[in-house]
């Protein structure tokens, strides 16, 4: 299942980087070979998140789960409060029925994510334990979560956004309880969990150059340089076309990769004001293909995950009143011009 990257051709690289900023013209024809077929071979695997209950009851949500993606990603399955809603009593069933099904499918999990500030159960607060207690309970977490899918998930997303835009780490639980020596902690109890899993850290607004990005970079490196196993950092790629895309991406990928890790997009999606027009539209296809691109030019770039590929099931409309159409199909899976840019850039890069 994991192919290690061994470089991109010579043609392939000049293909890739003369594409600049404009989107690979569609193939004519319905998508008879998919995401899959396309990122096969490239170094780089293609995969989405998934929502459980549309994969129960939405059967060609299902199959195009199964035929597009390399990976899968639990968008919620995973989470504290998924499989520990009350204490001491783990809920394992829907994230065991996902890694089933990624079996059955043969693709690799992505595990996300074990610390972070969002999404913990109820009774984890800080009224109910004192810091020891909330160490041990991290600790916990990670040995018993890690534990029960050890050898079942291929990466996890370790620590999911500890910074602050202005680089600091972000004021949460983990920091105030265990001071910023949490991020080393939580690492190396996941590596003792599971020596086998590559480990990643993840945040957002991690893209383009930036006093959060110098601050991630930094980070990295840091905890590099201690033997923490920090095996990659992941970019979670929500971008909106209207702030307009970053052309610092390539760049930024860059300085990471030459520390040695491996890269992961891990989350993307490009949103836009609704209603949606033919030029959002192609903006969008630009955004995704930046970011594939950058991806795709780095040495170490290992998986490249959209955050679910359907509008019908899309987090974006939820949380940014009015906006919307961000992923690569529309609510009937009819794909859009993004869908064919990522396809047509993975071709671009098979070898
Ligand atoms: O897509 C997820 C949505 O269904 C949840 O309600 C939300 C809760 O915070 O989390 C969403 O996923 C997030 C991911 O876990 C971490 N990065 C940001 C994602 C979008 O909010």
């Amino acid at each position: 299942m994991i192919s290690v990257r061994t470089g991109l051709g010579a043609a392939a690289l000049a293909a890739l980087t003369a594409i600049g900023m404009a989107t690979v013209p569609t193939a004519a024809g319905a998508n008879d070979t998919g995401l899959r077929a396309a990122a096969r071979g490239t170094g780089t695997k293609i995969g989405t998140a998934v929502d459980m209950a549309a994969l129960a009851d939405d059967a060609p949500y299902a199959a195009a789960v199964a035929r597009e993606f390399d990976t899968v990603t639990p968008e919620n399955v995973m989470k504290w409060e998924a499989v520990e809603p009350t204490q001491g009593t783990y809920d394992w069933g829907p994230a065991d029925d996902l890694v089933r099904v990624a079996r059955r499918n043969g693709q690799a999990v992505r595990g996300h994510t074990l610390v972070w500030h969002s999404q913990n159960p109820a009774w984890l607060t800080e009224a109910n334990f004192t810091k020891e207690q909330l160490r041990a309970l991290l600790r916990k977490h990670i040995f018993d979560e890690v534990g029960h899918f050890k050898g079942r998930v291929w990466a996890w997303d370790v620590v999911n956004e500890a910074l602050n835009e202005d680089g600091t780490l972000r004021d949460t639980i983990w920091l105030r309880a265990l001071g910023p020596g949490y991020l080393a902690d939580a690492f190396r109890w996941a590596h003792q969990a599971d020596p086998g899993a590559l480990l990643f850290i993840n945040d957002y607004n991690a893209e383009w150059i930036s006093p959060k990005t110098d601050a991630y970079y930094a980070l990295v490196k840091s905890l590099r340089a201690q033997g923490v196993p920090v095996q990659g950092y992941g970019m979670q790629g929500h971008l909106g076309i209207q702030y307009g895309l970053p052309g610092d991406v390539l760049e930024n990928v860059r300085r990471f990769d030459a520390l040695g890790v491996k890269t992961a997009f891990t989350e993307v999606d490009v949103r836009m004001i609704l209603p949606a027009d033919s030029t959002k539209v192609q903006a969008q296809a630009e955004g995704f293909g930046l970011m594939l691109r950058a991806c795709l030019l780095v040495r170490n770039c290992v998986s490249y995950t959209v955050w679910g590929f359907t509008d019908k099931y899309s987090w974006v409309p939820g949380v940014f009143t009015g906006e919307g159409s961000a992923t690569l199909m529309d609510e009937q899976f009819t794909p859009k011009p993004a869908y064919d840019t990522v396809r047509e850039t993975f071709a671009l890069a098979r070898h």
